[in-house]
């Protein structure tokens, strides 16, 4: 069986969201860096993989898929690891990924971007997301507060897929110290075995 692709580049949030996911479920794969930079991602053999012309993608023998949340979904179930162990647990992983896309994503990654300087925006702009953010994050805290991980007793693709957001909070600077909650479960999550940042999951090359 050939191993799995993941197609992304190393500061990409949502490639991080896959690449953890394969981290902590102990699954090897290959890895293709897409320079953005240079506009590889909207050159035609690369659109044939992600038609949305964007990072992550994921080759698995024959499917190609793309969303990092529905890759995440696709390795859980794949694996029967990490997706919720009953039908309910696996319908509220569904609404965390679901939720994560609407409300925290974009409103982390993209002042992260204004930050970082890959976006151009007004300060009331920057301003906007973080209070959005933060909006989320006091959502998120409240949950934590009740359970060590987002679904049932251990952690999921729920968590993997929040955490991948989260993570970038320091990088936006959106302040997580009022978070105690949030804080706590990202220790229990960077101390769980096959954990790696971004940097070390994430080559800057091609890796067979
Ligand atoms: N909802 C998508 C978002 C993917 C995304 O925004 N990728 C960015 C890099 S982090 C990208 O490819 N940007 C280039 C573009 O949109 O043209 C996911 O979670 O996979």
């Amino acid at each position: 069986m050939s191993k799995m692709v993941l197609h992304g580049i190393w500061l990409s949030g949502p490639t991080y969201k896959a690449g953890l996911a394969m981290a902590l479920m102990g699954q090897d794969f290959a890895y293709k860096h897409v320079d953005l930079r240079a506009g590889a991602h909207k050159e035609p053999g690369y659109l044939e993989i992600n038609r949305y012309g964007q990072v992550p993608a994921l080759v698995d023998g024959n499917l190609k898929l793309c969303q990092s949340g529905s890759i995440l979904l696709h390795l859980a179930e794949k694996f029967g690891k990490m997706g919720g162990k009953t039908p309910d647990e696996k319908a509220r992983v569904r609404e965390w990924l679901f939720w994560e896309y609407d409300r925290l994503a974009p409103n982390i990654y993209r002042p992260r971007a204004i930050k970082r300087g890959f976006m151009k925006a007004e300060d009331s702009v920057y301003k906007m997301y973080v209070g959005m953010a933060n909006d989320a994050l006091k959502v998120l805290d409240g949950e934590l507060a009740k359970h060590p991980f987002l679904v049932g007793d251990s952690v999921t693709v729920a968590d993997v897929g929040v955490y991948g957001d989260v993570h970038y909070a320091g990088e936006a600077e959106i302040d997580l110290a009022p978070y105690a909650n949030i804080k706590g479960w990202m220790g229990r999550i960077e101390k769980l075995a096959g954990f790696k940042k971004y940097e070390d999951v994430l080559p800057k090359q091609d890796a067979a």
